[in-house]
């Protein structure tokens, strides 16, 4: 295949030429060699989880229709997929774990590098948790935070203290169904004991119990990540920066952070303006330390600090191909095991910091909050001390960099649309009350080789702009509409439909708003409900005119989120199928039943295009049901692309 044909990022096409003429295997190549995948897999009908099996059903009905234990088609499916969730919700939660942690240490004065950045919103969040504030110092209001925090993860009973910042009404009818998370940790166990063998058999009974786990990731694991980090390093405002591969710099060291978590990224981006450090750089022939991020962990540097973003999951291993990354560190997440033989092609220094991702033979420096500041300067410096292996005749590096404007908020996205010093939602209600606006979409997830590259995020936005739909965005589908000039004002212009131009004309806005990496799709549930609270689009998530979509998603995290936004109430496009086509009852209880139980559910469309037509055609069924009327600029619309067809 050419590289055309597995990117529409002209940077990574560069850089999978060049694997190939160097001979290293990269992704791709790994995804070709796997061909055909396995059709069990894929449909979701293999079952190994006792050892009678493994068992698979036969999809054209012909073989075994049950596994040994007698589990029907609809209990192997409902089972694999329950146990994507858990793996899912597991992540993004222990990750917010982690945060709580650190918050909690630095309260507590034992680990002194990180600070109380924004006491305001921990203020806010004390409040959200019944914690008094009165007469008591910002430490100690973290602390108490901070313990509130983490004993979310191991509460027995109750319920999670977030969810009451959903609409009323969804919080009621999660209460009716039963699907409030009671602890963190406690619904993600459960789905293990419900799945083991001889246990839950009814497909329905163990979704809408995976669904109890998802709330739990997304009103629970992920919010607590999001705001915790904000409490911690700081509540992002938008930043402008740059993005691709261009972003490495041929005369610096270059190092790249990769992973997730932004306890030691952040830090990492203060070590590396060091002036020790930056003098040593100096001393090695480089004109200073040049640091870029890859995945999450990017995004929350990105969004504090305006870090560049070398890329997205599947230009993980390009970086390395450009020959010009001393090091790369990373933590926890979508981290290629393959980066170990791919950095052993060039100088790349890879280090492991986290003693839940370790990779044989790399070397770990592991990281502990209490000593952050000296580990990562520990760490900078292999990397500074590195430049001089740097092999120049084998260095590329591509010279795409474009710009973006990222770090908008729950709390900033909408002060914007309402003038600069106004906090309230009521211009963006209006605005799709008065039909300026269509709606909005949440764009997110991650890249997958069983799709061209970024393809699909680009496609889908751009359609969904034309149309008016103001779209949010999160994680790797963020960075590639970055790449390709979505994410900055002058967009609106060549892509935007005129009444989404006009907003972002008036108020300076892109078109397409990054609200920072995966765990931040909490921020989207908010702003969904702080829209239903401000009133005049209904008294649900599900009421509003807006629709969600992970194009190229790959990830269990991404299953995680996608439930959590239908259990929310949204309609939620994934691009390629979830592993459930071999149940034709979970598939249709999850892309149609569900809906009239909870409010949301999904579709699965492969064509971006097509995918966005669902997404606004349930839009313009949601303006319907509230009474509004037509879309300001629909006819202006359609005439031009009617001209454009015919020209
Ligand atoms: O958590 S979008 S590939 S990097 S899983 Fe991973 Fe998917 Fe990227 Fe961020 Ni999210």
């Amino acid at each position: 295949m050419k590289p055309e044909d597995r990117t529409i990022d002209t940077a990574s096409q560069e850089m999978i030429r060049k694997a190939e003429k160097e001979n290293i295997e990269i992704v791709w190549d790994r995804h070709d060699l796997m061909q055909p995948q396995c059709g069990f897999g894929q449909l979701g009908i293999c079952c190994r989880i006792c050892s009678m099996g493994p068992c698979r059903i036969d999809p054209f009905g012909e073989g075994p229709q049950t596994g040994v234990c007698g589990a029907t088609a609809d209990t192997i499916v409902a089972r694999n997929l329950a146990r994507m969730i858990a793996g899912g919700a597991a992540a993004h939660s222990d990750h917010g774990r982690d945060i709580a942690h650190t918050l909690l240490l630095a309260a507590e004065g034992k680990a002194k590098e990180y600070k109380i950045k924004d006491p305001e919103k921990l203020k806010a969040i004390a409040n959200i948790f019944g914690v008094d504030i009165k007469d008591k110092t910002i430490e100690k209001i973290a602390q108490e935070v901070g313990e509130i925090a983490l004993s979310e993860f191991g509460k027995q009973h109750g319920e999670l203290k977030f969810v009451e910042r959903a609409p009323k009404k969804r919080l009621e009818l999660w209460r009716k169904i039963g699907v409030v998370p009671r602890g963190i940790d406690r619904e993600i166990v459960e789905i293990m004991h419900r799945t083991h063998i001889g246990v839950d058999n009814d497909y329905k009974n163990i979704i809408l119990h995976g669904i109890r786990a998802c709330l739990s990731d997304g009103w629970g694991g992920s919010m607590v990540a999001t705001e915790l980090s904000d409490v911690l390093f700081g509540t992002p405002e938008p930043i402008r920066s740059k993005v691709n591969l261009g972003v490495l710099k041929e005369d610096y060291v270059n190092i790249i952070v990769h992973g997730h978590e932004p306890t030691l990224s952040d830090i990492i981006v203060e070590a590396s303006r060091d002036p020790e450090l930056l003098e040593l750089a100096k001393k090695q022939g480089a004109k200073g330390i040049n640091l870029a991020g890859i995945c999450c962990t990017a995004n929350e540097i990105l969004m504090r600090h305006g870090i560049s973003i070398a890329g997205n999951f599947l230009q993980q291993e390009l970086a390395i191909l450009t020959g010009s990354v001393e090091l790369m560190l990373v933590d926890v997440q979508c981290i290629m095991p393959a980066l170990a033989s791919v950095t052993s092609c060039y100088h790349t220094k890879l280090i492991t910091t986290s003693p839940k991702c370790k990779f044989p033979g790399i070397t770990h420096i592991e990281f502990k909050e209490e000593k952050a500041f000296d580990i990562a300067k520990k760490i900078i410096k292999e990397g500074v001390e590195n430049f001089k292996n740097r092999n120049k005749a084998r260095v590329e590096i591509p010279k795409e960099e474009v710009d973006l404007i990222a770090g908008f908020t729950t709390e900033n996205a909408f002060k914007f649309l309402g003038g600069k010093y106004r906090s309230t939602y009521k211009p963006l209600n209006e605005a799709i009350i008065n039909g300026r606006l269509r709606g909005a979409a949440g764009v997110v997830g991650c890249n997958n080789p069983n799709i061209k590259h970024d393809s699909a995020h680009v496609a889908m936005v751009k359609e969904l702009i034309k149309h008016d739909v103001l779209v949010v965005q999160t994680g790797c589908s963020a960075i590639a509409c970055a790449k390709q000039g979505l994410l900055i004002p002058e967009a609106a212009f060549q892509y935007a439909g005129k009444g989404l131009q006009e907003i972002c004309s008036a108020v300076g806005i892109p078109p397409v708003l990054h609200v920072g990496s995966c765990v931040d799709n909490s921020r989207v549930l908010i702003i969904l409900s702080e829209i239903v609270k401000h009133g005049g689009l209904g008294d649900d998530i599900s009421d509003l005119p807006g629709a969600g979509a992970a194009p190229e998603w790959m990830s269990e995290k991404a299953i995680s989120i996608g439930f959590y936004f239908v259990a929310s109430g949204v309609f939620t496009v994934f691009g390629t199928p979830m592993p459930v086509q071999g149940s034709a009852n979970v598939t249709n209880y999850i892309t149609n039943e569900l809906e009239g139980i909870i409010g949301g559910k999904f579709a699965f469309e492969v064509d971006p295009i097509k995918a966005a037509h669902m997404m606004i055609a349930h839009i313009d069924k949601k303006r319907k049901d509230l009474n509004l009327g037509p879309v300001m600029y629909e006819s202006d619309r359609d005439e031009k692309e009617e001209t454009q067809v015919r020209s």
